[in-house]
C-alpha cells in the first residue's frame, strides 16, 4: 500500500548531505523531530524541528547515553497501523506517529581506527541510534528508515518520484539495507571486543563444524557443509581442512570419467590416474606415474573396489580412499592402518555446488563451477595431419586432467595413463619442462604420447619442445593469435594439433 511521509524523525552523527533532503521533505510538508545536535542543525537552516526531549518529556541523561530511548519514540517508530489496540494505545498516551527514521550512527569503526582510547571507543557504541534502525526496519510495512547516508540517495529519488509517497517494496528495500547497517556495526563491535582472541572462529560455529585446525595447526579451520549427505564414513580418524580440499578436488576429477577410473592426488593434483579394465590395473597405472608423491596422498575411483585392488593400494601410505562400493574382503584389508580414512561416495551429484566461492580482500568471489567435458565431436583438427582414434581417446583423457590441474598446466599422457603433468607453474613452458623431466626420472618413453595445455599457446615454443621430446599429438582451447606458428611447427614436424575452444584455468 502506498504511504505519505508525514514525521521524520532524524538522529545523525554527520550532519553533512541531509540539507537537500531537509529541503525536500520541508516542501511535502513533513514535520521533523530530532535529537540535540541534528536539531540545532536543521534550526540553523531555518526550518521547524521539535526536540525528542519535547516529544517524550524526558531530558537526555548521562551524558547523552539516553536520547531517544523512549516509549513515546520507539512507540511511535513501531505501533502497527492497521492494529485497532496498537492504535488506541498510541492514542491513550499521546504518541506521536513517525513515518520516516533517518540515523547515521556513532562513527564506532572510525574511533577504532583513529586508535581511540577504551573509553572513547565505547562511548561510540550507538545504542539509541540502532535501535531506531531496528524499530523502524521492523516495522517497513509502515515506515521508512534510512540507516546511513548511503541510502540518502536512494531516499531523495523516491522523494523527487513519488512526491513523499512509497509502497511496501520501497520500503522492505531500505529495510534490508538497514540490517545490514546494524549487523555489520554489531560485527565490528563483535571483532573489537575479539581482538587477537580469535575467539570469531567459535562463534561462527553454529552450523559449522570445527575442524581440528586450518591449512596450517597455527590456523583454526571450520566446514560449513553437509560431508554425510555426500560421503559415508566407513573408518579413520577426523577428516582434515586439507582433507576436504583434496577430497573435494578427487571427486570433481573422477565425476568427469564414465569408465573405470582411478586417481592418485597430492596437494590437489592428481600425481597418477588411468583408465583400465579393472581397479587393480587402474590403480597399479596411475601409481606407475609417480609413486614418491603417491605417498601419503589420496586415492578416488569410481568403481566398487575388490580385494585384488585393496590388497594393491594396501601396501602404500595414503591418507583417504573414496569409492562408491567395497568388497567386504577389500575393507578387511583395508581396515588394517587404524587411521586410514575410507569413504563411500553416496552421491556426486551433492558433492559438488553449482557456484564457488572463494574470499578475496574484503569480499567473496562467486563463479560458475567449470563442467564442460569436452567430447571428440566437439574438437577442430588444425593441423593437417589428423590424430589417431587411439590419440584421440588420449587427448580427452589429457584434457580432462589438465582441467583438474592448477594452472599454468601441461598433462602428458599415453593408453589413457597420466604419465607426468606440470602443475602450478608461472609459465607455460616451466609446465612443459617439468612433465617431461618428471617422466624421465619415472623411466617414461614419451615417444606417441599426447600433450594438454590448460590454455593456449602464446607462442609456439611448447610445441618445438614437445615434438623434441617425442609428443605427436596436442590438444589446447586454441585462441592465440600466433596459433598459426604452433600449427606451422607441428605440420612440419608431423604432429597433430586439435583445439577444444575452452580455457579450463584453475587458480
Ligand atoms: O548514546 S546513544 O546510544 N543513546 C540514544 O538514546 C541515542 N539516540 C540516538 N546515542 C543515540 N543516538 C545517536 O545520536 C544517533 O545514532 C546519532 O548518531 C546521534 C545524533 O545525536 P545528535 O543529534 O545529538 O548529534
Amino acid at each position: 500500500m502506498s504511504k505519505k511521509i508525514q514525521t521524520a524523525l532524524i538522529s545523525v552523527y554527520h550532519k553533512d548531505g541531509l540539507e537537500e533532503i531537509l529541503r525536500e521533505l520541508h516542501n511535502l510538508r513533513v514535520k521533523f523531530i530530532s535529537t540535540g545536535g541534528t536539531q540545532e542543525f536543521i534550526q540553523s537552516l531555518g526550518y521547524e524541528c521539535e526536540a525528542v526531549e519535547d516529544v517524550s518529556g524526558y531530558p537526555s541523561i548521562l551524558g547523552g547515553r539516553v536520547k531517544t530511548l523512549h516509549p513515546k519514540i520507539f512507540g511511535g517508530i513501531l505501533y502497527r497501523r492497521d492494529n485497532e489496540s496498537d492504535k488506541k494505545q498510541v492514542k491513550s498516551y499521546d504518541i506521536p506517529s513517525i513515518d520516516l527514521v533517518i540515523v547515521d550512527l556513532y562513527p564506532f569503526r572510525e574511533t577504532v581506527a583513529s586508535g581511540g582510547t577504551e573509553e572513547e571507543i565505547i562511548e561510540k557504541i550507538d545504542i539509541g541510534g540502532i535501535s531506531l534502525i531496528r524499530a523502524a526496519a521492523k516495522n517497513y510495512k509502515d515506515v521508512i528508515i534510512v540507516a546511513s547516508k548511503e541510502q540518502y540517495a536512494p531516499l531523495l529519488d523516491l522523494l523527487k518520484e513519488k512526491k513523499g509517497l512509497s509502497d511496501i517494496d520501497d520500503r522492505r528495500r531500505f529495510a534490508k539495507e538497514a540490517f545490514m547497517v546494524s549487523s555489520g556495526y554489531d560485527s565490528a563491535i563483535f571483532s573489537y571486543f575479539d581482538g587477537d582472541d580469535k575467539s570469531s572462529l567459535r562463534i561462527a560455529q553454529d552450523g559449522g563444524k570445527q575442524l581440528r585446525y586450518g591449512e596450517n595447526p597455527h590456523q583454526q579451520g571450520l566446514f560449513y557443509g553437509n560431508f554425510d549427505e555426500v560421503f559415508e564414513q566407513l573408518h579413520g580418524k577426523e577428516i582434515s581442512y586439507n582433507n576436504l580440499l583434496d577430497i573435494d578436488a578427487a571427486v570433481s576429477l573422477i565425476s568427469d570419467f564414465n569408465e573405470t577410473a582411478l586417481a592418485i592426488l597430492k596437494h590437489n593434483n592428481a600425481c597418477g590416474m588411468a583408465c583400465r579394465p579393472t581397479v587393480k590395473e587402474a590403480w597399479d597405472a596411475a601409481l606407475a606415474a609417480d609413486p614418491v608423491s603417491a605417498f601419503g596422498g589420496i586415492v578416488v575411483t569410481n568403481r566398487r573396489v575388490d580385494k585384488e585392488a585393496a590388497a594393491a593400494i594396501n601396501e602404500i601410505f595414503f591418507e583417504v580412499i573414496i569409492a562408491p562400493e567395497y568388497d567386504k574382503e577389500a575393507l578387511d584389508i583395508l581396515f588394517q592402518k587404524k587411521n586410514r580414512i575410507i569413504l563411500v561416495l553416496k552421491s556426486s551429484e551433492k558433492a559438488t555446488q553449482r557456484l564457488q566461492y572463494r574470499s578475496v580482500l574484503n569480499g567473496t568471489l562467486v563463479q560458475d563451477k567449470d563442467v564442460s567435458v569436452e567430447t571428440a565431436a566437439g574438437l577442430q583438427v588444425m593441423t593437417t595431419k589428423i590424430p589417431t582414434t587411439k590419440e584421440i581417446e588420449d587427448l580427452l583423457f589429457a584434457n580432462i586432467l589438465v582441467k583438474h590441474t592448477k594452472s599454468n598446466a601441461i598433462v602428458l599422457a599415453k593408453d589413457k595413463q597420466l604419465i607426468a603433468s606440470g602443475t602450478g607453474q608461472t609459465s607455460r613452458v616451466d609446465a612443459l619442462n617439468q612433465a617431461i623431466e618428471k617422466a624421465g626420472t619415472f623411466h617414461f618413453d614419451l615417444q606417441g604420447a599426447v600433450m594438454a595445455s590448460d590454455a593456449f599457446f602464446p607462442f609456439p615454443d611448447c610445441v618445438e619442445i614437445a615434438a623434441k621430446a617425442g609428443i605427436t599429438a596436442v590438444i589446447q582451447p586454441g585462441g592465440s593469435v600466433r596459433d598459426g606458428e604452433s600449427v606451422d611447427y607441428c605440420n612440419q614436424n608431423g604432429l597433430s594439433m586439435v583445439k577444444t575452444g575452452i580455457r579450463h584455468f584453475k587458480h
